[in-house]
């Protein structure tokens, strides 16, 4: 018999812990774009660049050597579907900050994926607590179809910024559109303000 996860449940905000016009699903849908890129570890590389005072290029041992979290977050996605209590563990964003040297200027990012899949987010939102770069989910290495070897999770926003099998951050100036923000998503996307299409 499966627990019955809560819906009224209410966060230390007050708001609801699960946002208007989701559902709680049990299992964990996989969604994205085009094919699983092939990716091995020896030959893969997380670049950083735009306004950067220098452009870096970390290995696979270098970018995981720059630090360590764990964090219990849920996952809201656009299509209407939510799930509580993911635990990813990973590298915390604010590591690869201390291991950058970002411009003044600096204040938004684009996300990029192997495959070619891109989303934009703001640099503070960025910063917040819990969001990391994510090499395992609930104590599982995370599988191919949900990102591996590692994805970006933000858990404060819908889950298409959630970028999987990352590679990459480009430091901007102004906010642009990634991939789906093209395509008629929400440029910020607050599950809490139902922000799903522009
Ligand atoms: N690289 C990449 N990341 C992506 C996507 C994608 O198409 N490509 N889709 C996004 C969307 S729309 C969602 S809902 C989540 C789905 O993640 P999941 O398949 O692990 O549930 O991944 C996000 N990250
Ligand atoms: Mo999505």
């Amino acid at each position: 018999m499966m627990t019955m996860q809560s819906t009224k449940e209410m966060r230390a905000d007050g708001k609801l812990r699960l946002p208007p016009g989701q559902h709680l699903t049990a299992g964990w849908p996989v969604l994205h774009y085009g094919s699983i890129p092939r990716i091995d570890l020896d030959s893969w590389r997380f670049h950083v660049w735009g306004l950067v005072e220098e452009e870096k290029t970390f290995t696979w041992e270098e970018f995981n050597a720059l630090g360590d979290m764990t964090d219990t977050s849920d996952i809201h996605c656009v299509t209407t579907w939510s799930k509580y209590d993911n635990t990813w563990q990973g590298v915390p964003f604010k590591a690869l900050l201390d291991a950058i040297k970002l411009k003044p200027e600096a204040k938004y990012a684009m996300l990029h994926s192997y495959g070619g899949y891109t989303t934009n987010v703001p640099l503070e939102d960025l910063m917040r607590e819990g969001v990391l770069f994510a090499r395992t989910h609930n104590g599982q290495e995370i599988t191919k179809e949900h990102g591996w070897p590692l994805r970006l999770v933000i858990p404060h926003l819908y889950f298409w910024k959630s970028a999987k099998w990352i590679g990459g951050i480009q430091f901007l100036d102004r906010d642009r559109p990634g991939f789906w923000e093209t395509y008629g998503y929400h440029i910020y996307g607050d599950p809490w303000r139902e922000e799903r299409y522009a």
